[in-house]
This record gives C-alpha cells, sequence and structure tokens, in this order.
C-alpha cells in the first residue's frame, strides 16, 4: 500500500460541486482509498491568466495500484466528469495531478512524479501542506521562497468532508 497525494482544481461552473464529485469517484476507485483531504482554497490562475479563478485542494490517497494504473484511472475520472483539453493551460471542469508516490522518483512520458512544478505552484503546495506530506520541511520552504501567488482559504476541508458523503 502506498501513500500518494494529489492536487486537484477546477475553474468551471460548480467549483466546488466539481472537487466533491471528484473526491467521490476516486475513493471509488478499485485498490483506491481516500485518506485525507485538505482545506479549500480560491486561488489565482497561474500560467494562462485571462480565465476564472480555480478551487483548488490536495488529496491523500492510499493505494494498491501501480503509478501508471492510477494515472489511467485518475484520467477515467476527468473523461468522466466532461473535461476537454482544448487549451493546454485553459478553464478545465476538473484537474487531477499526481504530485506524489510515495518516496518514488518516476521520469516517464505519461507521468513525472514529483509533479515536475509542484514548488513553483503555490495552489498545490499550500493545499498539500495542510496534509503533512513526505519531506513536508522541504516543500514548506519552496513554498516560503515563493512571491505571493494570490491563495486564500475558500472553506475547511472537514466541511467540504460533507458535501462528499463523508468519504473518509
Ligand atoms: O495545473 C492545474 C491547472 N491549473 C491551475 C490550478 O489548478 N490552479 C491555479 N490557480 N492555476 C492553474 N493553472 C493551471 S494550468
Amino acid at each position: 500500500m502506498t501513500t500518494t497525494y494529489l492536487s486537484l482544481g477546477s475553474n468551471l461552473g460548480a467549483r466546488l460541486g466539481h472537487l466533491a464529485e471528484a473526491v467521490r469517484r476516486l475513493n471509488d476507485l478499485p485498490g483506491v482509498r481516500v485518506a485525507g483531504v485538505s482545506n479549500i482554497y480560491e486561488t489565482a490562475p497561474q500560467g494562462f491568466t485571462e480565465q476564472p479563478a480555480f478551487l483548488n485542494l490536495a488529496v491523500a490517497v492510499e493505494t494498491n495500484l501501480e503509478p501508471l494504473g492510477l494515472l489511467a484511472h485518475i484520467q477515467e475520472v476527468e473523461r468522466a466528469m466532461g473535461r476537454v483539453r482544448t487549451l493546454r493551460w485553459g478553464p478545465r471542469t476538473i484537474d487531477i495531478d499526481i504530485l506524489l508516490f510515495g518516496r518514488e522518483q518516476i521520469r516517464t512520458e505519461a507521468l513525472e512524479v514529483p509533479h515536475p512544478r509542484m514548488g513553483e505552484r503555490a495552489f498545490v503546495l499550500v493545499p498539500l501542506l495542510d496534509l503533512h506530506p513526505p519531506d513536508e520541511d522541504t516543500w514548506r520552504r519552496a513554498l516560503d521562497a515563493l512571491p505571493d501567488q494570490g491563495v486564500s482559504l475558500h472553506l475547511a476541508g472537514d466541511s467540504f468532508l460533507g458535501l462528499t458523503g463523508g468519504v473518509q
């Protein structure tokens, strides 16, 4: 069993509802249990900035799947929720990224873990740090070195869990 950390974001339509549905769908996957959910943050868009603000959160997931198996299931959840990859950095109903997979280092065409850009993204690091991941101090230092990227608390994680039907 491996603990893996995922980042979820939504900036189209019912953002909170999309996040709740995604967490529920992840928990329903075979070989997957959502073991922790961060607070939910309103975050200014990074990369392509001419798009609506995001809601972001992170989840800790226990899984007996291999990394690429988990990735395939995650992409299926994104597809089932209507994510269409039009603009690479554009608006989306749901985006799910694998940040950490235990302490594994993976560098393949399909998947890079730790996620190659997570250290530059406050919208990833702030929720992740709520979950006390491995090498927490390293990620805390990375966050402290970033300029203000416009991340503010939107909803406490325990209130959010009610919306997911209580996945834990
Ligand atoms: O990489 C995830 C999608 N994404 C986001 C996001 O989730 N949050 C914020 N604040 N900006 C983003 N830009 C992209 S692309």
